[in-house]
């Protein structure tokens, strides 16, 4: 296994964007299919999202699953466990990466999956997968994922980092893949591995003594189903509590043309009211618009139509 990867130190988060002649964060994404930004955290941060997280880590019971894992801790709805997670979700380095790979191709994206992982020792190494495996769509074309592994302890070959196979998003998938070829995602805490949905990659297996921690936050185009059903997690009662630009990351907000509504309304009018009794509002895209306001200037209206 090999263990140089295309990394961005801390102190260059915009991936050296001013430094001609250095590949940027979003070209080292595309072309590796991956990207480490080391130590994005301050210590402090991860301390919170440690203290925040630990007695939920605490309280959940093991995986029980061959995805999953069987020696593995998951959980989700993490927002609303960590307060600190929210700047993660919301963090620019991220969303500016996202904007450029999912932007094009949704009218916005949305947190796909929030989970914190931990491995514990003598934890096996997880399936190599893809993440846009769970759409049953045709793949090859655009990016339906982008996945941000944060590492809220030092990730090490020996503790099981993610392991990523470069450029294999421009293969077919495989799971019988040479290991001598991925690379170990090693990175210390406060780091964040970005990854596309069409990269194969696994957990490692933890061969160490001590627990390996990361949070996934990762997003997808806004027209898909989310792996975590953020209207049960996140309810409006607790979404509300949220930044405006977080509640429209979960899905409080209505995806064009007409995507995801409440009573034919943006749900985001479920922060001020509950009634099941709005008019419904048309949402579409400027073409949409103007389409359908020439189809109707081209009809003959009749006497009493509305216009
Ligand atoms: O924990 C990791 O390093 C990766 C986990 C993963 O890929 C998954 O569970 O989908």
């Amino acid at each position: 296994m090999t263990e140089s990867f295309p990394s961005i130190p801390a102190s260059e988060p915009g991936a050296a964007a001013g430094a001609p002649g250095l590949p940027t964060a979003l070209d080292l994404l595309r072309a590796s299919g991956y990207v480490i930004f080391e130590r994005l955290l301050p210590d402090a941060t991860v301390d919170r999202l440690n203290a925040e997280l630990d007695p939920w880590f605490s309280a959940t019971p093991r995986c029980q699953g061959d995805f999953y894992g069987w020696n593995t801790t998951r959980f989700g709805s993490v927002p609303l466990k960590s307060p600190a997670s929210h700047a993660l979700a919301l963090h620019p380095v991220i969303l500016s990466l996202l904007d450029a790979v999912l932007g094009p191709h949704c009218d916005w994206y949305q947190l796909n999956l929030t989970q914190a992982v931990r491995l514990h020792p003598g934890e096996r190494r997880q399936v190599p997968h893809r993440d846009e495996e769970m759409w049953p769509c045709p793949k090859g074309g655009i990016e339906y994922l982008v996945n941000v592994m944060w590492a809220l302890s030092d990730f090490t070959a020996r503790n099981g980092a993610t392991l990523l196979w470069p450029r294999s998003q421009f293969t077919r998938l495989s799971r019988e893949l040479d290991l001598a070829q991925a690379t170990v995602a090693a990175m210390p805490r406060g780091s964040a591995l970005v990854y596309l949905g069409s990269l194969t990659h696994c957990a490692g297996a933890n061969r160490s003594d001590r627990p390996r921690t990361g949070l996934i936050l990762s997003y997808c185009l806004g027209w898909l189903k989310q792996y975590e059903n953020a209207f049960l997690s996140y309810p409006p009662a607790v979404a509300r509590q949220f930044p405006p630009a977080l509640r429209d990351l979960l899905g409080y907000r209505i995806h064009r043309p007409n995507l995801g509504g409440y009573e034919g309304q943006d749900p985001a009018v479920l922060f001020e009211t509950a009634s099941h009794s709005l008019p419904a509002v048309d949402a579409l895209p400027a073409g949409t618009v103007r389409e359908l306001r020439e189809f109707y200037a081209r009809e003959p209206r009749e006497a009493g139509e509305a216009p």
